[in-house]
């Protein structure tokens, strides 16, 4: 496995190039052209001036997450055939400039969802949570506003004002697209992508929705084990994989990670691997990447990556803000060092002891 940290460009991240080479167990870096809307074509040189920048900070571009899904695609509207075309040639340039990773998500409307995106520890740090009683309680025009209001002025990402500003269109644009129609929309998407996927060998590897579970009422299809597998046999390419996101899968206790991982042998990719801590039906909060702080058993998770095979990019996920950082909510730099660390030391012992 390759360890990698996210990081959102300069301008963009207060963690800077110079603090992430120094967490000796990261190897690359996940990025995207943060400034890009969903369905913007990606140019060549846009994409090479992303890796140069790493690359002058002694780090490599391993892969991008994410190039977004316009919602045209998603929706199935008729100009959707036109975003895909776009989709392709951002694929190609990729290719040309030397990607093999490419994460999304086929979520409508929302990107990930949290009702507090501080909550206190009794440690002294912060975490984002998430209850469903909350955000029962909101409209999504609410959840927007109290998002953008406390995310410590850091634009995040699938939050992007631009997009929400339309929510109500938004809603009204998917008021007929069932979990059926949703999935066959995605299985349209990939079948028109695959052959570049194949020519240039890019990995597609779509992240679960998060949380696993339907929100205001807008389809959810990447849920589940059962979601997932279907999603990997309506198209068989290898080139058709998946994002590990423990903790958006995790958000579902009914979600066995380690039997997920068995399942979707050889099609995982990438891997996003935290923790959390369930406090109540519908209701969690994020915590730190050590297995006893939270309710995933991260032995077990990263000991079923290397029994499957794995040998795909992963990161540390959302960490707690610790020592009075100022940062993205969930991507400061000092909890996220300390999870690389946790996972490699993980991995090695494995490593060394399994036959
Ligand atoms: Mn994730």
């Amino acid at each position: 496995m390759k360890m990698t940290m996210r990081y959102y460009g300069k301008g963009y991240d207060s963690v800077t190039l110079e603090q992430l080479r120094q967490i000796r167990y990261v190897e690359g870096l996940i990025s995207t052209l943060y400034y890009k809307q969903a369905g913007e074509l990606w140019t060549r040189g846009e994409i090479r001036a992303l890796k140069k920048e790493i690359e002058d900070g002694g780090l490599e571009l391993s892969g991008i997450e994410s190039v977004n899904i316009h919602d045209a695609i998603k929706i199935g509207s008729p100009d959707r055939d036109m975003y895909i075309e776009n989709y392709i040639k951002t694929l190609e340039n990729l290719g040309e400039e030397g990607i093999d990773l490419v994460c999304y998500n086929f979520m409508p409307v929302f990107d990930w969802t949290r009702s507090d995106l501080a909550k206190p520890r009794e440690d002294g740090s912060n975490v984002l949570a998430y209850d469903q009683t909350e955000v029962d309680k909101i409209d999504p025009d609410t959840l927007f506003e109290s998002m953008d209001k406390n995310s410590n002025g850091f634009v995040m990402p699938g939050w992007e004002p631009e997009r929400l500003s339309k929510i109500k269109e938004l809603f009204e644009a998917y008021a007929d697209v069932d979990a059926e129609k949703l999935f066959n929309n995605l299985v349209y998407f990939l079948k028109a992508i695959m052959p570049t996927c194949e020519k240039y060998g890019i990995k597609m590897a779509i992240h679960p929705d998060d949380p696993a579970w339907s929100v205001f009422g807008l389809s959810r299809i990447i849920t589940s084990k059962e979601g997932l597998v279907r999603m990997c046999e309506a198209v068989p390419s290898v080139y058709n994989g998946v994002t590990l996101c423990t903790g958006s899968l995790g958000s579902n206790p009914d979600n066995d990670i380690v039997d997920i991982i068995h399942a979707l042998k050889g099609r995982i990719h990438f891997a996003h691997v935290r923790n959390i801590k369930h406090t109540a039906p519908g209701k969690f909060e994020e915590a730190c990447h050590l297995s006893a702080d939270g309710s995933l058993d991260l032995a077990a998770i990263m000991k079923a990556l290397y029994d499957t095979g794995f040998d795909g990019v992963i990161r540390p996920d959302h960490g707690r803000m610790l020592w009075g950082e100022k940062a993205m909510p969930g991507y400061g730099l000092y909890d996220r060092a300390l999870g690389a660390a946790y996972l490699c030391g993980l991995w090695e012992s494995i490593k060394k002891y399994s036959n």
